[in-house]
C-alpha cells in the first residue's frame, strides 16, 4: 500500500486544476486570434486596433451626441493649420508611436510614462460631455477615458504643488501651422490642482469607443467640460506640477482675451463673441444659435465650489 506521494516533484510545482484549465481557455483564445487575424480583411483589422472600449462611466449627457463626421472634421488644432478642416487633412501624417508623457516638477514619483502603460493605468470609462468652444459653438462628445485624478495620485505631488502645466507635441516636420508664429509653441495649458484632480476632469484616449483620431489630439489629451475648449489640451507629452500659475498659450497670445480660469460664462463675454448662446454643430443652423449657454458648461453643481468666493470677472 502507497503512502503519501512517491513523487518527487515539489508540490509548489503541481498546477492547480483550475489554473491549468484557464490557461488552456487563454491559450485557445491566442490560438484563434492568431489564427483568424490573418484572414480577417484589412479594413476589418484595421477597426478592430483602433476599438477602444470603455464602462460607463458618471457625469454623462443624454443630448443628442453630434455626428462622428463633424467631430473629427471640424476641428481646432492650430498646430496643423487655423481652418477647422486643417487638423482632418494634415493631423493623420503625425506619428503617435512610439509615445510617453515626461511628468515632472513638484512630484515625488515623476519619469516617463509610455503611452502604452498610461492605457492601462486605470479603466477606460465612456463619458459623454458637452463641448463648448470659445468661439460660441458647441458639440456633445462620448469620450474614452479616465479621471486625470488616477494618474495625480500616482505621481504623488509635493506639498508646494498648486498647478499642473501641460506642454504639447512640437513636430515641425508634420505639424504645418508651427511653421507660423501664431502662438509661441509648443502649445501649452495649465489648470489648478484643485481643477486637475476634479473627478469631471478626464485623461482622454479616446472618442465614440475608438482611440482618438490625431486631429482630436491623439494619442493623450485632456478634457475639461467646464472650461472654455482650448484649455483641454491635446497631444500631451508633458505634465509639470508647478507653485506658480504656469503660462498658457492662448494668455500670452492675448491676455485681455483669454484667461488662465476661461470657465464657461455667460455672463462674461469675450471681446469678439457673445458668450450668452452657442452654436450646437450639426444640429443648429448657421445662423440661428439656438442654444443657451449654461454657467459652467452646465457642471455648475459639480464644480461651483471650486470658485466660492472668487469675482469670476476678474478671474475670467
Ligand atoms: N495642442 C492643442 N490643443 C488644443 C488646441 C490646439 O490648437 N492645440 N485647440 C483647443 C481648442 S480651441 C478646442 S475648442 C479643442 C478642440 O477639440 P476637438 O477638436 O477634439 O473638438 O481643443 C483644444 N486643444
Ligand atoms: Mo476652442
Amino acid at each position: 500500500m502507497l503512502i503519501g506521494t512517491t513523487s518527487d516533484v515539489a508540490p509548489s510545482e503541481i498546477t492547480p486544476k483550475s489554473v491549468y484549465l484557464r490557461r488552456r481557455v487563454l491559450l485557445g483564445r491566442a490560438l484563434a486570434m492568431g489564427l483568424i487575424w490573418p484572414l480577417l480583411p484589412a479594413r476589418a483589422q484595421a477597426v478592430e486596433a483602433r476599438k477602444l472600449p470603455g464602462r460607463p462611466g458618471p457625469f454623462s449627457t443624454t443630448e443628442k451626441q453630434t455626428p462622428y463626421k463633424d467631430v473629427t472634421t471640424y476641428n481646432n488644432f492650430y498646430e496643423f493649420g487655423t481652418g477647422k478642416d486643417d487638423p482632418a487633412i494634415y493631423a493623420p501624417k503625425m506619428k503617435t508611436r512610439p509615445w510617453a508623457v515626461t511628468v515632472d516638477g513638484e512630484v515625488k514619483r515623476g519619469g516617463l510614462f509610455g503611452i502604452e502603460d498610461l492605457l492601462k493605468l486605470a479603466p477606460m470609462q465612456d463619458r459623454v460631455y458637452r463641448h463648448r468652444c470659445v468661439e460660441a459653438w458647441s458639440m456633445v462628445i462620448p469620450w474614452v477615458g479616465y479621471p486625470l485624478a488616477e494618474l495625480i495620485k500616482r505621481v504623488e505631488p509635493t506639498g508646494r504643488a498648486k498647478y499642473v502645466a501641460f506642454t504639447t507635441k512640437l513636430d515641425p516636420e508634420t505639424m504645418v501651422g508651427t511653421r507660423l508664429p501664431m502662438l509661441d509653441w509648443p502649445y501649452v495649458e495649465g489648470l489648478r490642482l484643485d481643477e486637475a484632480m476634479h473627478p469631471l476632469t478626464l485623461l482622454t484616449f479616446g472618442l465614440y469607443g475608438e482611440v482618438l483620431p490625431n486631429q482630436n489630439g491623439a494619442p493623450i489629451r485632456v478634457v475639461v467640460p467646464w472650461k472654455y475648449g482650448f484649455k483641454s489640451a491635446k497631444s500631451i507629452v508633458r505634465v509639470t506640477f508647478t507653485e506658480q500659475q504656469p503660462k498658457t498659450a492662448w494668455n500670452e497670445a492675448a491676455p485681455n482675451e483669454y484667461g488662465f480660469y476661461s470657465n464657461v460664462n455667460p455672463k462674461v463675454d469675450h471681446p469678439r463673441w457673445s458668450q450668452a448662446r452657442e452654436r450646437r454643430i450639426g444640429v443648429d443652423g448657421f445662423f440661428t444659435p439656438k442654444h443657451k449657454t449654461l454657467m459652467f458648461n452646465g457642471y455648475a453643481d459639480q464644480v461651483a465650489g471650486l470658485y466660492a468666493g472668487m469675482d469670476l470677472k476678474k478671474f475670467f
